[in-house]
């Protein structure tokens, strides 16, 4: 409507009016609503990281207030990082998947009701089944406690064994490697320990809280710690930072280990009583000199030296880290050697177990269900899992899937709290195998990409809106409580949905429990109740920890230095130095391109949140770091904008911040930005870079890890 000068007054007259109305409004009683409104504190779990932390959600009037960490529970030690705060804006965004959806078109949806979707995801399912067998079929989740009772639970009634995580692209090559040596993946004992080297983990941003708290109190308290890092990141600036070109760390450790053996500072206790291999070991280690490393590394020979004989010094109260995902989760060709590598150096010092060193701990442990559960299939899977990659873990291969998916051999997929098309490298790899489908059905709070592929969107209540499946985390045995109403009727959660999808696949009968029935017979045995667990939110319970050094969980049930079952495979029986697939030379315009995590943002799923995406943009950090002086080199400068191609033409452009914080070879890539499904509206406005876009589809050999840092692109201003 044109606005004249009649009806300007006619308008602001208006306002006139209201503003007299609004101040007869009662201010006390406004007050007391918004105030004094009694608080309720409702036990829950932080969903914004899988780390899960204990938190209550302080609800006021029937919607959240704010979130704190629960005192009695390990990972959160009363305290919540920057996302917990973030993430009660998703009980409200307006991007949620609110109804059942079904698709009609390239990202294109009708409304259906719950009936209509399971009766047609049943009927598609079971064809499937019968046409192509159990192995054409996957589901990927997030493998906490409520995905992997109700999801696995139904994938072993359907006879299918293929369950994936998203691990693949995160900690295979770790949690492999560190299995193959010592037989689990044992975390240092921060807490205690007066030397930790800490090979590509960032602690104060790759945050699980209990771990930020713990790395903080290790500085505080004055114990050596070292970040071996290409990047100056925030964990290093409070600590010694020993830059490192990306990709060697295993020519790093490798070079302590001969430090430690040719200066006789080893443990040979442990070597003689608790290991296997040590010999063959001690065979190749003569080459893994210093000033070797130093070519390889950039770190000098002396520093490398001084790095080794601190550790000692220290032992048994010092470790290296065991890390997460960063220099060796699932990063170059040799991490899951690298991961083996860690792990000798940490047998050298005969830190297993000792306080400060590698420690074991056990956990709460939750009661077997008493409930008619189906058996577990024990054919081939359908992601090579076993056969292609005979030493893979059961967290599987999601990249591989969708590699079978375009050949035809993947049919159908259930993929719920997991968006793999966004976080799984080579976007238009993974794009092709999720198209090749005949279904897929995807269990979401969020309208992501992934979602966007399915054939049914099923959307989940938040967090704070549904009681789970109870936890056991460390010594605390906690739940989700349902702290508010559902913001949207029409969703369900995830134990309702299967339970709906069960009844109609035909195999009801091992879902024929009740949340409720299902909670209290796994706390049977405890001395609290479910109702008593429910008021706490959290429950911390004794539990006698393991002196000593045990029998590993390896095949020779000591420490490997040499595995039997690599060499069998044809690996390495004992981890030696190879570069990563593409690489060390690099040429002018030539970078290594690696994302990593910012302590503000989880992966690709908050850049959405408007609190945490003010942070990305007061600070201007969704920025490409380059170095500063080979970035003046090819003419760029603070700000601009490059363009980096990859080796097959795909290309991608970003701003960059010219650091000299990074080492020459790297460009680091901010992880948690570059999302693609438009309801992330915010996101889109913010912009920037997901290398996934044009990092090619690659297994390593090994563990079948995504290999998620081997890629080297060229950059050119824009
Ligand atoms: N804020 C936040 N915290 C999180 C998460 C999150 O998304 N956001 N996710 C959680 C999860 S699932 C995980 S797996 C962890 C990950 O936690 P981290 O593994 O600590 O996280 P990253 O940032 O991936 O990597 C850590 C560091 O490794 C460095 N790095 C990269 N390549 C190399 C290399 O070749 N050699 C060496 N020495 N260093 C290298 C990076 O520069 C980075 O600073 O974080 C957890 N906590
Ligand atoms: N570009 C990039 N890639 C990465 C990483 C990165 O930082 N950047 N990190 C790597 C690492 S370390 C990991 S562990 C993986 C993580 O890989 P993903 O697990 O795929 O990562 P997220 O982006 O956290 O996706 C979790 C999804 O769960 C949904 N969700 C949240 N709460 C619920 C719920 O209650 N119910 C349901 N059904 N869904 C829910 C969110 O909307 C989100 O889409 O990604 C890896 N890949
Ligand atoms: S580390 Fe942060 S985001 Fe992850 S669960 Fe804990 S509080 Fe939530
Ligand atoms: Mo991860």
């Amino acid at each position: 409507m044109a606005m004249d000068r009649r009806t300007f007054f006619r308008s602001t007259a208006g306002a006139a009016v209201a503003v007299a109305a609004m101040t007869t409004i009662d201010m006390r009683a406004w007050a007391q609503v918004v105030e004094e409104a009694p608080v309720e504190l409702k036990g829950s779990l932080c969903n914004v990281c899988s780390s899960h932390c204990g938190m209550y959600i302080h609800v006021k009037n029937g919607r959240p207030w704010k979130v704190t960490g629960h005192p009695d529970h390990s990972r959160s030690r009363g305290k919540l990082c920057p996302r917990a705060h973030g993430g009660l804006y998703w009980i409200y965004d307006p991007a949620r998947a609110k109804t059942p959806l079904k698709r009609v078109g390239e990202q294109e949806f009708e409304q259906i009701s719950w009936e209509q979707a399971t009766d047609e995801i049943a009927e598609r399912l079971k064809r499937v089944l019968d046409q192509h067998g159990p192995q054409a079929v996957f589901y990927g989740h997030n493998p906490r406690r409520s995905g992997v009772v109700y999801g696995n639970r139904f994938m072993h009634a359907l006879g299918v064994n293929t369950i994936q995580t998203h691990n693949a692209a995160c900690n295979t090559a770790r949690v492999l490697g560190l299995a193959h040596t010592f037989g689990s993946s044992y975390n240092a004992d921060w807490a205690n320990s007066d030397y930790l080297l800490f090979i590509g983990r960032n602690m104060g941003e790759g945050i699980r809280t209990s771990t930020a708290l713990a790395f903080g109190e290790a500085i505080a308290r004055g114990a050596t710690v070292v970040c071996v890092d290409p990047r100056l990141n925030e964990s290093a600036a409070i600590a010694e930072w020993v830059p490192i070109r990306p990709g060697t760390d295993m020519a790093l450790l490798l070079a302590i280990a001969n430090v430690l053996v040719t200066e006789d500072l080893y443990d040979k206790e442990f070597i003689n009583t608790h290991t296997i291999g040590f010999h063959r070991f001690e065979r190749v280690l003569p080459q893994y000199t210093p000033e070797w490393a130093e070519e390889l590394t950039t770190i000098p020979a002396d520093r490398i030296r001084s790095i080794a004989r601190g550790l000692a010094a220290a032992a048994p109260a010092a470790a290296v880290d065991t890390g997460w995902k960063g220099a060796f989760g699932a990063a170059y060709a040799n991490s899951t050697d690298t991961a083996r590598a860690v792990a000798y150096v940490n047998a050298l010092l005969g830190n297993l177990n000792k306080r400060g060193g590698i420690r074991i701990s056990r956990g709460a442990s939750l009661a077997s269900l008493p409930f008619q559960a189906p058996e577990t299939p024990t054919g081939p899977r359908g992601d090579g899992v076993g056969t292609d990659y005979p030493l893979a873990t059961g967290h599987g291969l999601p990249h591989l899937s969708m590699e079978k998916a375009q050949k035809g051999l993947v049919k159908a997929g259930i993929i719920r709290h997991h968006n793999p098309l966004r976080t799984i490298p080579d976007y238009d790899h993974m794009l092709a195998g999720y198209r090749s489908l005949d279904l897929l059905v995807v269990i979401e709070t969020h309208m992501t990409e992934t979602a966007l592929e399915a054939d049914y969107i099923l959307p989940e209540p938040s967090f704070a809106e549904r009681e789970e499946v109870i936890e056991a985390t460390g010594p605390s045995i906690c739940m989700r409580t349902k702290a508010i109403e559902k913001v949207h009727p029409e969703t369900k959660s995830f134990d309702e949905i299967i339970t709906l999808l069960a009844n109609k696949m035909g195999v009801g009968r091992y879902f024929d429990f009740t949340l409720d029935e299902l909670n209290e017979a796994l706390l049977s045995g405890q001395p609290f109740s479910l109702a008593d667990l429910r008021e706490a939110g959290s429950i911390e319970v004794s539990v006698d920890q393991p002196e000593g050094v045990p029998e590993l969980n390896t095949p020779s049930g000591k420490f490997e230095f040499y595995s039997q079952r690599f060499a069998d495979e044809g690996f390495n029986g004992v981890a030696e130095w190879y570069p990563p697939e593409t690489g060390l030379q690099l040429r002018e315009n030539e970078f290594r391109v690696v994302h990593g995590k910012q302590a503000y943002h989880s992966h690709c799923a908050t850049a959405n949140i408007p609190m945490l995406a003010q942070v990305t943009k007061d600070y201007d950090t969704n920025r490409v770091w380059l170095n500063a002086e080979r970035a003046a080199n090819l003419g760029i400068s603070d700000g601009d904008y490059v363009r980096f191609t990859a080796p097959d033409g795909r290309s991608g452009e970003a701003r960059v911040k010219v650091t000299e914080r990074i080492h020459p070879d790297m460009a680091f890539a901010p992880g948690a930005y570059g999302n693609r499904t438009p309801y992330f509206e915010l996101s889109e406005k913010l912009g920037g870079f997901n290398p996934h876009d044009i990092t090619a589809y690659r297994s390593e050999p090994i563990v079948g890890h995504t290999m998620m840092s081997e890629l080297i692109v060229e950059v050119k201003r824009v």
